[in-house]
């Protein structure tokens, strides 16, 4: 359960919207799916099976404009093709997401239709045996896709699984060439506050920032999005590039990415400069270290009334296990 603590928690609170008003948003989603008028609150009352009907044509839209469409559906990696589990229907998907470029509450996908996906480029510098700026297209092109089911567990615990298109982290390490003195890579999304205006609230530390260590991004288990349910991805998932590593808390998987550093420190992220008591770099899923303000036992599993047992490493710790043996647990679980 979420229980907010007693304690003051000043401006923080206040910035850390994401998980506060999460109940609230959640009761919101239940009743959207459960077919009711929205009423109160809303700018525009429609039905819910007309928001489902345009976020699909909307998703859609945007996936046949798409210069890659034709890479679609990859072939589906066969030890990823069960993540034991239903797959999250996609209009339920597409209609509750963390993207807070374009607003910190989760119904962000009328707004999300405003990110440019084309042109874009990824730059790739620090540690690297020479700095480069490709061209999205180009890069896709150069990688083979393949479709994953991986699960899915947001901080704020609650859960999905999705199917993902997209290629191994370390590919496109290899592509970027880095140089054997590079311990982290961090990547960056998009900074255009006249594009995502959720970038015009100036106490966020934009732009979103992430990063993994060396070691993590050569786990098989690291993947770069370029699609899902099948199709290049809708915008409000991260279009045109993402990454997504299901035994860490969602915060880890940054969207629509612009910039791939490798570096020797390991850098601040995003959540960790916001409320570096919250939101920590290595972030792996733990049922047995709640947040400070809340359990982190079980998640609500969205498009469901369910809510199930959270597992260690988001039930992945057979392939994930070692990268951290010997380190210091209290780091590692939040
Ligand atoms: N750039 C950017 N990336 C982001 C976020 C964000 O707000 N901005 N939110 C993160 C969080 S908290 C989660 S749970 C996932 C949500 O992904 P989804 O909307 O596809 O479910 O994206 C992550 N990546
Ligand atoms: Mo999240």
């Amino acid at each position: 359960m979420l229980i907010k603590s007693p304690r003051a928690w000043e401006i923080a609170e206040n910035l850390a919207t994401l998980e506060s008003v999460y109940m609230n948003r959640r009761q919101f989603a239940k009743t959207v799916a459960a077919g009711t008028i929205l009423a109160a609150g809303a700018s525009m009352p429609f039905s819910a099976a007309r928001a489902e009907e345009e976020v699909v044509t909307m998703a859609n839209a945007q996936a046949a404009a798409d210069p890659t469409a034709d890479l679609y559906p990859a072939p589906l990696n066969a030890a990823y093709a069960d993540a034991g589990r239903m797959i999250t229907p996609a209009q339920d998907n597409l209609t509750y997401n963390n993207f807070y470029e374009f607003g910190s509450h989760k119904q962000i996908w009328q707004r999300a239709e405003d990110l440019q996906r084309r042109p874009w480029a990824v730059t790739f510098d620090g540690l690297v045996e020479e700095e480069m700026t490709v061209d999205i297209d180009t890069l896709i092109r150069a990688m083979a896709l393949e479709e994953r089911v991986y699960r899915h567990r947001c901080v704020e615990a609650w859960s999905m699984v999705v199917p993902w298109t997209g290629f191994p982290l370390k590919a496109l390490v290899d592509y970027a060439r880095p140089l054997g003195s590079a311990k982290y890579v961090v990547m960056q999304t998009f900074e255009d506050p006249g594009m995502a205006p959720g970038q015009e609230q100036f106490w966020y530390p934009w732009p979103y920032t992430e990063g993994v260590s060396i070691q993590e991004a050569d786990n098989d288990l690291a993947f770069i999005v370029t699609g899902a349910y099948g199709q290049p991805m809708a915008n409000q998932f991260g279009a045109p590039l993402r990454l997504h590593l299901p035994w860490k808390y969602g915060f880890k998987s940054v969207k629509s990415i612009v910039r791939i550093s490798f570096t020797e420190e390991r850098p601040t992220t995003f959540w960790e400069e916001l409320v570096a008591k919250e939101y920590g770099f290595w972030a792996n899923v733990n049922p047995e270290v709640s947040h400070p303000r809340w359990s982190q036992a079980t998640e609500k599993v969205l498009g469901s009334n369910e809510r199930i047992p959270t597992q260690l490493y988001n039930g992945y710790g057979e392939q994930v296990a070692y990268l951290y043996e010997g380190m210091d647990p209290e780091e590692l679980f939040f």
